[in-house]
């Protein structure tokens, strides 16, 4: 072996040295921007209105309010990084207000109320308690979580979604007779026939022939 093979070696051995120093350096670093980013979660607080779904009334939106903690402005979340139960994405349009009057500023995000339903349904839930969850990101990767737990009922008529068609039903139905989509006291869960942008006769009248109806 001649003197410059040596030092070829030598040359070499370093090289490799020096790589496996920045590799070893490089790696906690790695480490740490993960797990800083992850941690950045902040707990929202999530209200899905207007607490029960039933599962065979119709409507286009389900309206979800979102408050966030203190320091955190709900004017700069993301509407396009929210997902329900990471399944379902909100759609584009987000109204900022304080629907609760609690001087807490909420912002009022709404998922596809029938894509909502199919991803209930898909977990063969047709009665009972969901825990529903909505996440997103603030404008500046902040990412925030909250849950609601939302009562279901397939029960045709079943308008308070628990378990039984009676005059509760006829009474939550009458409190949104006349209403269309979209106006304040709207609600889809006393909605089962046609027109189904709108509580009318009709629905009344639906609700009345299950009455007396219960899920067993
Ligand atoms: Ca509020
Ligand atoms: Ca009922
Ligand atoms: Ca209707």
């Amino acid at each position: 072996m001649s003197a410059m093979d040596v030092e070829r070696k030598d040359v070499r051995k370093t090289v490799y040295m020096v790589l496996l120093v920045l590799v070893l350096i490089s790696m906690p670093a790695a480490f740490n921007f993960q797990s800083t980013k992850a941690l950045v979660e902040i707990s929202a607080n999530v209200d899905v209105y207007s607490d029960v779904l039933n599962l065979v009334s119709k409507g286009t939106w389900l309206s979800v309010y979102i408050e966030l903690p203190e320091g955190y402005d709900v004017n700069n979340i993301s509407v396009s990084t929210v997902m329900l139960n990471d399944t379902v994405s909100a759609n584009a349009s987000m109204v900022i207000g304080d629907y609760d009057n609690d001087t807490i500023p909420d912002a009022m995000v709404l998922f596809d109320r029938s894509e909502v339903i199919t991803f209930i349904a898909g977990q063969n839930i047709t009665f009972g308690n969901v825990i529903l969850t909505v996440s997103g990101e603030l404008k500046d990767g902040t990412a925030f979580v909250g849950s609601d737990e939302v009562g279901v009922s397939s029960l045709m008529g079943d308008v308070n979604c628990d378990g039984t068609v009676d005059i509760l039903d006829i009474i939550e139905a009458s409190l949104s007779y006349g209403l269309e989509e979209g106006e304040a006291g709207w609600n889809a869960n006393a909605n089962f026939a046609p027109p189904y942008n709108k509580v009318d006769l009709m629905d009344v009248v639906t609700i009345a022939a299950h009455y007396g109806e219960s899920i067993s």
